[in-house]
């Protein structure tokens, strides 16, 4: 992508809205704009970041099964007033007529709307256990919304309904998909703690949110120390080894009832990228859904359900991963490969250099955003360290003479003089 025919918004001013890093950076390096509180337009390198990690998501949850559907953001009340939630969510749920008088809501979440969708098909165990998800807007009347996409009323997520011929096969359920999602916040470079959490709204008997520490975090967690090694990498642990460690959030901890010592205990603000609800019957029953069990009897399917803030996901990676001068995108979720900056546009030299490299690196598969733009050195060095892309190419007049340009690591700020062969090489991991 050459910058020139790009659109990348930047702002080098501090947005005085933003109270937090991630609000602040996502704005500055134009990768949102607000347009109602709580509301976003995804801008050209949002919109890159947000897919990236829904291709995450996407991956992960279909190695274990998931299968893809997607639901309409609009649904009739009706289904609600079945399940019993129509007054349960309050001013949260954006309600509204159509032209017919029939009332509507915007989706806040889609338990009754997938019961719905299993109860016309599904009528034996033998099609269980089946677990559908989405990756869909969904919009929550927020009383306070803010740290930009951190606590959005329009929010991007992945829900997951999972339905069951008995409580075995669901609890089963519940922790493979624990597990997924720590692979899925791991592969984003996130290390997070699955605390024992409330299932509010929601409900159900048993539940976990997917923590990532950070001081702006809008929940107050408690956990054993031991993560704090999970998390520097000192130590590794599998799935059901951290699950026999100690994590709570505010509501569940008791400190009078602690099961380990002060000194192990750590207390942290955390936010939560993920949630996990094991249902048991509450909507299956609400519902009516019945499916023939083996013996002929019939049986009320157990479910689980599974969030996560996708949209909100990008600004945690952002507080996870940033410095002073913006964003470090790990490379798992970055927007481009790399960014190649050309120190003089119009030089002959240098933009024959720059265009031999922008070639070659996207025939082999990388995406490049190519400053090809005639911006001053300095306005292009910040710019490209605002966005963020883990690596840059540097092309200037007196290095092109030579063909050598400056490759830099944007995580570690180091720089290394290489031959374009070199810089190549480093880039493709292999010779050209
Ligand atoms: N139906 C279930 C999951 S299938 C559900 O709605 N769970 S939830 O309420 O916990 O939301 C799932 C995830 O969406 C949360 O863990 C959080 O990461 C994200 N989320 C919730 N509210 C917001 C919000 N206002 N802005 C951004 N993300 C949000």
């Amino acid at each position: 992508m050459r910058l020139s025919k790009y659109f990348l918004p930047l702002i080098k001013e501090n947005p005085s809205e933003a109270q937090i890093v991630s609000h602040r950076l996502m704005l500055r390096a134009g990768m949102i704009r607000q347009q109602a509180a709580g509301i976003y337009s995804w801008l050209p390198l949002g919109l890159r970041v947000l897919r990236n990690i829904e291709a995450i998501v996407n991956d992960e949850l279909q190695k274990v099964g998931c299968v893809p559907v997607l639901m309409p953001t609009l649904q009739p009340t009706d289904l609600w007033k079945e399940s019993g939630r129509y007054d349960a969510l309050g001013k949260e749920m954006l309600r509204f007529k159509d032209r017919a008088e029939r009332e509507l809501l915007y989706s806040p979440t889609n338990e009754e709307m997938i019961v719905d969708i299993f109860r016309g098909y599904v009528k034996s165990y033998k099609s269980l256990p089946l677990n559908l998800y989405q990756i869909q807007w969904k919009f929550r009347d927020e009383v306070r919304p803010r740290f930009g996409v951190m606590r959005g009323r329009e929010f991007l997520m992945k829900d997951a309904y999972s339905f069951h011929a008995d409580v075995g096969d669901a609890t089963r359920e519940y922790y493979k998909m624990y597990d997924a999602y720590h692979r899925i916040f791991a592969r984003m470079g996130l290390t997070a703690i699955a605390v024992s959490a409330d299932s509010g709204a929601i409900g159900g008997s048993l539940s976990h949110e997917f923590q990532v520490l950070a001081d702006t975090g809008e929940s107050q967690i408690y956990y054993d120390a031991a993560f704090d090694d999970i998390r520097s990498g000192k130590v590794i642990m599998s799935g059901e080894e951290m699950r026999a460690l100690y994590a709570a959030a505010d509501e569940q901890h008791k400190p009078g009832s602690c099961p380990i010592p002060k000194e192990r205990l750590r207390e942290a603000r955390g936010i939560e990228v993920g949630h996990v609800f094991y249902l048991g019957q509450k909507y299956s029953q609400a519902m009516g859904v019945t499916v023939a069990g083996p013996d002929g009897v019939n049986i009320t399917p157990e479910m689980g359900c599974y969030g996560i803030g996708v949209s909100r996901l990008a600004g945690a990676i952002i507080e996870a991963s940033h410095d002073d001068s913006g964003i470090i995108w790990p490379e798992s979720v970055t927007p481009f490969d790399l960014g190649l900056i050309n120190l003089r546009s119009g030089d002959a030299k240098c933009d024959a250099l720059c265009e031999s490299i922008y070639e070659k690196l996207t025939s082999y598969g990388k995406e490049v955003l190519y400053d090809d733009t005639d911006e001053r050195a300095g306005g292009k060095f910040a710019g490209m360290d605002l966005i963020g892309l883990p690596w840059q190419i540097v092309v200037g007049p007196k290095g092109a003479e030579k063909n050598m340009v400056e490759l830099k690591n944007r995580k570690t700020g180091q720089k290394q003089e290489l031959s374009v062969e070199a810089v190549l090489e480093h880039l493709l991991g292999t010779c050209c």
